[in-house]
């Protein structure tokens, strides 16, 4: 199977450590966004959103990160078996894409994209704006996690762990306050030391902003 990535996107890399700690082998294409080669008719025809990650097997191609993690992950240990924990996964990685990630992207853009690649001053208002979104979804999940501590679903890792994890790999550099929610904290550090997810992390992986000079 071949993977059209950016390896320093939360997208890819929840992709590519699911890959990682199921043992797949995944042919990694390393595709800048701003090259043009994602709204060239070649990829286009793969994925017409033109986004990445795209996974094609065979003739086949797959989009849209969680459908990714589906495919790889549906037979195996990271995907219950019962119905009712299925829906469960489904509901956080759902969640995933509809409210987290909206909420912690601006916080990534911000304070990460703007000052490292445009050479510009965080926008404060939109900052404010994220860190509102934010502090309620963070307080779902912290209290999701305090009642049931471990992962997500429980006693086993699942594909809604590296989901939800993706997007806060960025957390120190982005400066995601994560100052009030102990147990988002213990469980993302959890995820974090997996080996596969460490495979899954870009070479040059941001240091936090306070130790950046
Ligand atoms: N919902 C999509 C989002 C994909 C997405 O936004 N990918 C970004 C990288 S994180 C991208 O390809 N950006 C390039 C661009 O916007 O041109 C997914 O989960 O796969």
């Amino acid at each position: 199977m071949k993977l059209y990535t950016h390896s320093p996107s939360p997208n890819c890399i929840k992709v590519v450590a699911v890959a990682n700690y199921l043992g797949f082998e995944l042919e990694q294409v390393e595709i800048e966004p701003h090259s043009g080669f994602c709204r060239s008719s070649e990829f286009l025809s793969k994925n017409p959103n033109g986004l990445l990650p795209t996974l094609e097997d065979g003739a086949r191609t797959l989009w849209e990160s969680n459908a990714i993690l589906y495919y790889l992950g549906h037979n195996s240990p990271l995907f219950p078996k019962d119905a009712w924990q299925q829906a469960e996964c489904w509901r956080w990685m759902c969640w995933s894409m509809c409210h987290w990630a909206p909420a912690i992207k601006p916080m990534m853009y911000q304070r990460m994209v703007e000052p490292m690649i445009h050479h510009r001053e965080p926008d404060l208002t939109a900052l404010a704006q994220a860190e509102a979104s934010f502090h309620p979804l963070a307080a779902i999940l912290e209290h999701h996690l305090a009642r049931q501590p471990g992962w997500v679903l429980g006693e086993d890792l699942s594909l809604a762990d590296f989901a939800l994890g993706a997007y806060l790999v960025y957390h120190e550099a982005a400066s995601i306050p994560l100052e009030s929610y102990p147990y988002v904290r213990a469980w993302y550090q959890q995820l974090h030391v997996l080996p596969a997810w460490q495979k899954a992390l870009p070479q040059d992986f941001p240091q936090p902003l306070s130790a950046a000079k």
